[in-house]
């Protein structure tokens, strides 16, 4: 086996030298094909074409002008006045390296299929007489530096691109970084442009390898997602160490609990590299259903279920009927927010069985305590309520799954209600109507494997989160919306090309203006955006049947 590998390798790499060297040897081979009659040539076209040099997510407004910029690695100067600014500092070398090493440069020239007129072009040759340098670029920013993005950062920005200064205004860093995410992309092209963002849009991944979930976080900045929505625990495991109850992962993540675990330092570092790509970590524990994992260590957290007449070893829900329960959450979530520093929390709540509680005598007892009759939703009412009131007095926002809301618990008027389930029109319609602010993902469940044939992409990208019959207010209450992709049958072997370009499609809809709904039009774009993301080391599937990249010989 070991042999075979080595020799695959081996052989593979020597293929491309063999090649490079060859094309070098051979450069009028390319030029004759490129520069050929068209009749003359044999390779057909492929379906959809990328659209070379095309902007994606699109701005709100573009102006692009005919005359041409080339920059040049040597002299190419980012500036800003904020030299305390540790986010600006790491995204500038970032897309420095994008820009010079990825895309400029020789290495296109050895594409056989790179067109004439491709204008990521920055050697000599092309410096013709109306093509002018562009010197450096220079960010302004109205507000100062800021540790963390939050709800209410302002991501707008402008670009514009003209010799010999181009020039990004932003209202805050977290502004400048969507911008240098397009200026990566339009260095490449030969614009003057202004850029104004709107919308927003969230993320969630279940657990995962924590490079790919590093790549995730690359490949949402580079399609300008902003909140990554971490669910880090749910019935099967408990992989969050906890620095005030270890056990929780010790005993309650997959075996052997330190390879299946996110260390306090794991975390730490998610946060961080999210934060330098201006994207929060909004963290999910989700209670009182899908805990599980948490009674592996925790005793008398959970339920105990009974069958004909005594426990039978099982386990429901947490256990809402216990003074114990809420001094472990209180520790609990206590410690989640000193570790996640943005100001809101996922409580979850989603898919509570009321069959365990049933069951349960002193669950019964309590119910007839508090005269809830037979309606178990009061019992969960009261175990959010309580859990409510506690991330109050610790100064935290919360989001919960819409079952919070179907179930009439009465929740704070700032809860955010997460759409998740079918049928979601009307329940926006009613939430909204409620006064409540909400986040939609029903039609952004990319966990699901649709048909490649029917081209998913144009599915999600028509949906219009703000669709539905209400008035106005009701409307501006849906912050956005958020792809998620649940880990079931997904983990580092196949994560990114599940998520990828499909979810690129979701932030155009959310980043872009409500108009920009044209399928023919966004194609080339999503086919260049997808090039984009494989140059940049990322396994993005193909979306639009068959073509290739302009990068894939480099
Ligand atoms: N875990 C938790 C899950 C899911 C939910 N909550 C889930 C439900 C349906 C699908 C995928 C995932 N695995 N805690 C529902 C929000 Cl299709």
């Amino acid at each position: 086996f070991c042999f075979f590998a080595t020799f695959t390798l081996v052989y593979s790499n020597s293929k491309v030298v063999r090649y490079r060297k060859w094309a070098e040897e051979h450069p009028d081979a390319f030029v004759n094909q490129e520069t050929a009659d068209e009749s003359l040539q044999f390779s057909s076209k492929p379906q959809i074409e990328a659209s070379s040099g095309s902007v994606w997510p699109m701005p709100q407004l573009m102006q692009v002008q005919e005359n041409r910029v080339f920059l040049s690695a040597d002299t190419f100067e980012f500036s800003f006045s904020m030299h305390d600014c540790d986010t600006l500092q790491s995204a500038f070398k970032r897309y420095y390296h994008i820009i010079f090493d990825g895309h400029l440069d020789t290495k296109l020239k050895f594409s056989p299929r790179v067109e004439k007129q491709e204008s990521n072009c920055v050697l000599p040759s092309c410096d013709t007489a109306e093509n002018t340098m562009l010197e450096g670029l220079v960010v302004e920013l109205d507000t100062p530096c800021e540790k963390y993005p939050s709800l209410e950062s302002n991501e707008t920005y402008t670009l514009n691109v003209k010799s010999p200064t181009a020039k990004l205004s932003a209202s805050s860093i977290w502004g400048a970084l969507r911008g240098k995410s397009v200026i990566s992309i339009v260095f490449m092209m030969h614009v003057s442009f202004e850029i104004q963002e709107t919308k927003k849009m969230l993320i969630e991944i279940v657990s995962n390898y924590f490079i790919t979930l590093l790549q995730s976080l690359d490949a949402m900045a580079y399609n300008k997602f902003n909140v990554f929505h971490w669910h880090i625990v749910d019935d099967q495991s408990f992989p969050y160490q906890s620095a005030a109850f270890p056990n929780l992962n010790v005993k309650g993540a997959f075996p052997p609990y330190y390879h299946h675990s996110y260390t306090q330092e794991d975390v730490a570092i998610v946060i961080e590299y999210a934060r330098q790509r201006g994207i929060r970590v909004v963290a999910e524990f989700d209670s009182p259903g899908h805990s599980q994992s948490w009674g592996l260590s925790q005793k008398d957290l959970l339920t105990p279920c009974y069958s004909s007449g005594k426990p039978d070893g099982s386990f429901g829900p947490i256990n809402p009927i216990l003074n114990s329960t809420y001094d472990f959450l209180k520790k609990f979530f206590g410690e989640v927010v000193t570790v996640f520093p943005d100001h809101y929390v996922h409580l979850g709540g989603d898919e509570v069985s009321f069959t365990c509680w049933k069951s349960n005598p002193d669950i019964t007892a309590f119910m007839k305590k508090m005269g809830y009759g037979d309606d178990y939703s009061k019992l969960e009412s009261y175990y959010i309520q309580r859990l409510l009131d506690i991330m109050k007095s610790l100064k935290a926002g919360y989001l919960v799954w819409q079952e919070v809301f179907d179930n009439g618990v009465k929740v704070a008027t700032d809860t955010v209600i997460h759409t998740w389930k079918g049928g979601y029109t009307d329940e926006l319609g009613k939430i909204t109507k409620a006064g409540y602010k909400t986040v939609l993902s029903s039609p952004w469940y990319l966990n699901y494997i649709s048909d490649p044939y029917d081209e998913p992409w144009k599915n999600y990208y028509k949906i219009d989160p703000q669709n539905f019959s209400g008035s106005q207010a009701q409307k501006d209450l849906v912050m956005g919306g958020e792809a998620c992709m649940w880990g079931e049958y997904v983990d580092g072997t196949n994560l990114i090309q599940r998520l990828w370009p499909n979810a690129a499609a979701i932030g155009e809809r959310l980043w872009s203006s409500a108009d920009t709904t044209d399928f023919n039009a966004a194609a080339p774009r999503l086919v260049e955006q997808r090039c984009r993301m494989v140059k940049r080391g990322l396994q993005a599937e193909p979306v639009s049947g068959p073509g290739y990249c302009k990068y894939e010989y480099s």
